[in-house]
């Protein structure tokens, strides 16, 4: 394992569940166009600044998308508790625990000493993770799964928090994101939809859970408890192999963050004499 290869799943598309007022179209491409350069340019030719402009072009765009990220999270989480912007600090001294070939890093909850004891909710995870330039894991294709997977069982850790999430509150109300349980399901991180749960050959749901029912089958809120709104990896909890689950966010957890490109071009951009 570690050899990232291209997943059996279907590229999925970008989620535009940010509010439409705030929303720059195809930002997420734009911003995958450009290499941040580091060096002065005071000498440079109009070829390079005019490069210059673009990436301060992309780097507003990130910002404007920071600010809706913000806003769509305290849709999420009303009772206060919002999504946490990246601490250049932090980000600068970030514990990377393994790289894929490709250089993307990824930290494992369970294996720093600071965090090895702790268990977090899904909002507190993805903020551990944020404030260090990183997100909780988004597992884009089966590679990527597989890979997360094997640390998983090879480390005999029960579960952990991916970045998974159900869409279920303002701006979710497109049609093709209907019945949400089936078609909206995204992975935060990266803002970018799941498959649907019906296509069961694009994506890695249990087929079975608490109640023996395929997931995900927000099963806690059936028995009249929280709805089940993110994505948890399990680990055999229900004998049921290696698979995803939807899970009532507030349960604690372990969890791996990966590095997130738009907040480390965000933090490099603002904070230029930090080696991030
Ligand atoms: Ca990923
Ligand atoms: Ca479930």
């Amino acid at each position: 394992m570690g050899t990232r290869v291209p997943g059996l799943w279907l590229p999925s598309v970008v989620l535009r569940i940010v509010p439409t007022s705030l929303y720059i179209p195809d930002v997420f491409h734009v911003q995958r166009q450009f290499t941040f350069k580091k060096s002065r340019c005071d000498s440079c030719g109009p070829a390079v600044i005019s490069g210059y402009l673009k990436t301060r072009t992309a780097i507003m765009k990130t910002l404007m998308v920071i600010a809706a990220l913000c806003a769509v999270s305290k849709a999420q989480f009303p009772n206060g508790r919002i999504l946490e912007p990246p601490v250049p600090a932090l980000c600068a001294q970030r514990v990377i625990h393994e790289r894929t070939p490709d250089g993307k890093g990824y930290f494992f909850s369970w294996r720093d000493p600071a965090t090895k004891n702790t268990e977090l909710d899904w909002l507190d995870g993805r903020n551990f993770c944020r404030k260090r330039c990183m997100d909780l894991v988004s597992l884009e294709t089966s590679a990527e799964n597989e890979w997360i997977k094997k640390h998983i069982v090879d480390d005999k850790v029960k579960y952990i928090w991916t970045s998974g999430r159900l869409c279920d509150f303002a701006g979710c109300e497109r049609a093709d994101l209907q019945p949400p349980r089936v078609n909206g399901w995204f992975w935060t991180a990266v803002l970018q939809k799941l498959a649907p749960t019906t296509r069961r050959d694009q994506n890695d749901w249990s087929e079975s859970g608490g109640i023996g029912r395929p997931q995900p089958d927000n099963r806690e809120e059936i028995q009249g408890g929280a709805p089940e709104n993110c994505v948890a990896v399990l680990n055999q909890f229900y004998n049921d192999g290696v698979n995803w689950h939807d899970v009532a966010c507030h349960h604690v957890k372990p969890w791996v963050c990966e590095e997130n490109e738009d907040l480390l071009k965000y933090v490099r951009y603002t904070n230029s004499n930090l080696q991030i």
